[in-house]
């Protein structure tokens, strides 16, 4: 699957520009376990399964990966702001609601 497919099913906005954008590129890169630079069916797959039958600390390690995109073991300030921004932008876009953080 390419990003642009996926971002249009995600919904998370099939555009070029925007939040929904960067968020789904984020999820994209999580996804691909096997940094071959596209989403395998198994490869989803695999997300969903966890997402609904994996453990609560599965569940946080991909949360984890979200944030940490340099896959450094860790994230600082900025980068987990980074992440809310984006969600914060995305909510904002999708319901019209504006959230102030
Ligand atoms: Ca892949």
């Amino acid at each position: 699957m390419q990003i642009k497919s996926f971002r249009e099913m995600m919904g998370l906005g099939g555009g070029d520009e925007g939040q929904g954008r960067q968020l789904s590129e984020r999820i994209y890169r999580v996804l691909d376990t096997d940094r071959d630079g596209k989403v395998s069916f198994r490869e989803y797959i695999s997300y969903l399964n966890i997402m609904i039958h994996g453990d609560q600390q599965s569940k946080n390690d991909y949360t984890y990966s979200l944030i940490d995109i340099d896959k450094n073991g860790s994230f600082d300030r900025p980068a987990f702001s980074t992440l809310m921004k984006l969600f914060v932008g995305l909510w904002s876009n999708v319901t019209g609601n504006a959230i102030d953080p």
